[in-house]
C-alpha cells in the first residue's frame, strides 16, 4: 500500500452561494484551511458533499476546483450514482484529472441483490484506469455486506480498499488482516481511535472539515503508542460530534463553517437549517474549540 493513502482525508462539504450555485471561492478556501490543518488528502463529492443533490456538472466542477487548489494532495473522487451512466461519466472525469482513486457507495434504495451490486462495481472498476475504493455505509445505504462479500472486492486488483463506515469493528479488522496491502479507512469520526486499533490506515470524515488537526493528532499519538493522550483528543472531538448529532450533522457542520468565517450557505432541501438555539450552542460549545481560519 502506498504511504500517500494513509492519514486524514476530509470528506469535503459543498458551499453554495446566494443563488444556490457551488461557491468555488469558498471551496478553495476550505481546501486550503484543511491543508493547513494537516489533511493528507480529500474525499471529493461524497454524501457529505450532498452528491445526490448535485447535478453531474456540479459534481465535475467540484472535482476541478479541488484538483486545482490542492494538486499535490491525494484525491479520491466519489462517483457513485443510481444512474450508472452518470457514475461512468464522473469516473472518466476523475481519471482525466489524475485523481488517485474513484469510490462509490453501493447502489441503494431498491434492495439490489449482491450480484447486481457487484456487477455495478466491476463495470465501473473495469472502465477506469484508477482503482476503486468501496464505500461501505450500511447505516445509510441499507446495503450490508459481510466479509464474504467484501473479500470479493478486496481480492481484486482493480480495488484499492474500503471506506468503512460501520461500528462492526471485527469485520473492519478482518478486512485489514486478510488484505494487508489494501487501504482501510475509518468512516465514523467518533470512533476513529477504535478504527486505528483495529487496523485502519486512516480516516475519511465529515467533521474533519473544521477539526482535521485533532484527527491528525490522534493518529500521530496512536502511532507513537501514546494511547491515553490519543483518547483525550478523541474525547474532545466527541464532545463536539455529540452536539452535531443532536442538531443534525450536515446542517450543523455548515453552520460551524459559517461561524468560522466561511460564506458557506445552507444544505439543499429537504435538509433544514439550525434554529437560533442550535446556532447559539454551536457558538458557545464548538467554535472556541476548533481551529480558527
Ligand atoms: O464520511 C461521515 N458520514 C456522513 C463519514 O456524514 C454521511 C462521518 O464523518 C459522520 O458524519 C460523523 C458523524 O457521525 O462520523
Amino acid at each position: 500500500m502506498n504511504t500517500d493513502m494513509k492519514g486524514i482525508f476530509t470528506a469535503l462539504l459543498t458551499p453554495f452561494d446566494k443563488n444556490d450555485n457551488v461557491n468555488e471561492k469558498e471551496l478553495e478556501k476550505l481546501v486550503r484551511h484543511n491543508v493547513n490543518m494537516g489533511a493528507s488528502g480529500f474525499y471529493v463529492g461524497g454524501s457529505t458533499a450532498e452528491a445526490f443533490f448535485l447535478s453531474t456538472e456540479e459534481r465535475k466542477l467540484i472535482m476541478d476546483v479541488v484538483k486545482d487548489t490542492a494538486p499535490e494532495k491525494t484525491l479520491i473522487a466519489h462517483i457513485g450514482s443510481l444512474r450508472e451512466k452518470e457514475a461512468h461519466e464522473l469516473s472518466a472525469h476523475a481519471n482525466k484529472l489524475g485523481y488517485k482513486a474513484i469510490s462509490s457507495v453501493a447502489p441503494f434504495y431498491f434492495k439490489f441483490t449482491f450480484e447486481e451490486i457487484k456487477g455495478y462495481y466491476i463495470r465501473l472498476a473495469e472502465n477506469s484506469d484508477i482503482p476503486m475504493l468501496v464505500y461501505h455505509f450500511p447505516g445509510f445505504s441499507g446495503v450490508n455486506m459481510g466479509m464474504g462479500e467484501i473479500s470479493q472486492f478486496l481480492s481484486d486488483d482493480r480495488f484499492i480498499g474500503i471506506k468503512y463506515t460501520s461500528n462492526d469493528f471485527f469485520t473492519m479488522e478482518q478486512c485489514k488482516s486478510r488484505f494487508p496491502d489494501k487501504v482501510v479507512y475509518n468512516g465514523y469520526d467518533e470512533m476513529f481511535l477504535c478504527g486505528l486499533s483495529m487496523g485502519a490506515d486512516g480516516g475519511i470524515g465529515s467533521t474533519y472539515n473544521f477539526m482535521a488537526d485533532k484527527f491528525v493528532r490522534i493518529q500521530k499519538l496512536f502511532d507513537e503508542g501514546r494511547i491515553s493522550e490519543a483518547q483525550e483528543v478523541q474525547k474532545e472531538a466527541n464532545r463536539i460530534i455529540s452536539i452535531l448529532c443532536k442538531i443534525g450533522v450536515m446542517p450543523a457542520e455548515k453552520e460551524v463553517l459559517c461561524q468560522l468565517g466561511f460564506d458557506f450557505g445552507k444544505c439543499r432541501p429537504p435538509f433544514s437549517s439550525p434554529n437560533e438555539e442550535a446556532r447559539d450552542l454551536i457558538a458557545k460549545e464548538i467554535i472556541p474549540y476548533v481551529t480558527a481560519l
